[in-house]
């Protein structure tokens, strides 16, 4: 049984983010765009100042003291993420600076591998664009399809469309398990076997549902998961790719350099096992040693608390943003969502209610989110999202909308 999260333990949770007690203006910071990065307990800020005080140096090169503390620190940050999503082994573990990044890295090296005319790689429309764009430009150099699952006005994907879509022809399916826009979690068991089903393989986008949610790469059979660590807790410029051992010791390498071989020779060169052969040159060492902590920090807490957390304060954010006059949610209920309401209130202009707010300590995202073509399929160019993270309160959410009712009255003056 997971315990009821408590507001006294978001209290105590609250006093490990230093960023929390900052004012804006003269309020209290609220703190909701987490969707475009979470805020940085004292676990992961000490973590870094540690390493860089007291263990700086490259890893996999030296044998001197420091050179190998650093490498114990770097290597150790596999088995804390292969623990986070229960992946069979932490050599399956790559780390990448980001979901963009090891979206791009299937792309190039087991796309290019396996991707020609005649295949289809099929993703959908609710994609953010770090996974459309990195497809159109490979499908311009290999000459294979690629394909949408529509969705529906509700903000769901239309499966009855999949039969047509998904066939022998598809190599790849690849689709967010939780979308920045509408917040919809996706069914990805259904659509896994939907694959299966063809012989496709799939790869998930994780930056939305990792940070927020237990996410188990064996149970869901997941080929490829994606995310970023400065959703999570953790800094910029970290991120994972946890691929299947078969598909990752049969992909080439992605970027050449450094670390990535075994051998160079002028007349060629051999290249590195698993993990490494993925991580070309110096690596974000204290970065991925700082998302290591927020792994440590989050799985502490244990990550059915932090969703549940999250669909409480979602469910109450959802009822009470329903009750705003001309305020328009996008995408589903809140049980089919995870944490994050992006909305359209009358034809005030997402930027200026973000202003708005922003004058009130409120911290949302305003703009397309990196995700044109939902934005497309509702026919407006822009949103505003509140996104929650485990720090957040009731009484925000409170704020928020007391927030956007005064807006409304400002805008109609
Ligand atoms: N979405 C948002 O405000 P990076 O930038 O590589 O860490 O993550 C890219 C990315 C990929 N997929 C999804 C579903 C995402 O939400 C994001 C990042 C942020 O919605 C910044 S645009």
């Amino acid at each position: 049984m997971i315990a009821q999260p408590r507001m006294d333990q978001v209290e105590q949770i609250r006093a490990d983010f230093p960023i929390l007690q900052r004012k804006i203006g003269n309020n209290r910071l609220a703190y909701l765009d987490n969707a475009a990065t979470s805020q940085k307990p004292v676990a992961v800020l000490q973590t870094m100042d540690d390493y860089y005080r007291l263990h700086n140096a490259n890893v996999h090169r030296g044998v001197h003291t420091l050179s190998e503390e650093a490498t114990a620190l770097y290597e150790g940050v596999r088995g804390k993420a292969a623990r986070l999503i229960n992946a069979p082994h932490e050599r399956q573990i790559i780390f990448t600076r980001g979901t963009t990044e090891g979206i791009n890295l299937v792309a190039n090296t087991w796309g290019r591998a396996n991707l020609g005319p005649g295949d289809e790689v099929l993703i959908t429309e609710m994609e953010h664009h770090s996974n459309i764009v990195p497809w159109q430009m490979l499908q311009q150099q290999l000459g294979f399809t690629l394909r949408y699952i529509p969705i529906t006005d509700e903000g769901l994907l239309d499966l009855s469309q999949l039969g047509n879509l998904l066939t022998e022809r598809t190599k790849l399916l690849a689709f967010v398990h939780a979308s920045n826009v509408l917040g919809t979690v996706n069914p990805v068991e259904q659509l896994v076997a939907a694959a299966r089903a063809v012989g496709a393989r799939v790869l998930v986008d994780g930056a939305q549902s990792v940070p927020h949610m237990p996410v188990d790469v064996q149970a869901l059979d997941i080929d490829f998961l994606v995310f970023s660590s400065h959703k999570l807790c953790g800094p910029t410029g970290a991120g994972v790719l946890y691929g299947k051992r078969e598909l990752l010791e049969e992909m080439p390498p992605f970027l050449g350099g450094g670390d990535m071989i075994r051998e160079v020779r002028l007349t060629g060169s051999r290249w590195n096992s698993v993990p490494h052969k993925f991580e070309a040159g110096t690596p974000s060492i204290a970065e991925v040693i700082g998302m290591g902590a927020a792994f440590d920090y989050l799985q502490a807490l244990g990550m059915a608390w932090v969703h549940k957390h999250e669909q409480m304060l979602t469910g109450y954010a959802y009822e009470r943003l329903s009750q705003v006059e001309g305020l328009r949610i996008l995408g589903p209920g809140p049980e089919q969502r995870g944490g994050l309401i992006a909305f359209t209130l009358g034809d005030i202009h997402p930027h200026d209610l973000s202003a708005a707010l922003d004058s009130e300590g409120i911290a949302i995202r305003a703009g397309h989110h990196c995700a044109q073509p939902v934005h497309d399929h509702y026919d407006i160019a822009a949103s505003a999202r509140a996104s929650f993270y485990l720090y957040n309160t009731v009484e925000e959410v409170d704020r928020l909308c007391d927030a956007l009712v005064k807006a409304q009255e400002i805008f109609s003056l």
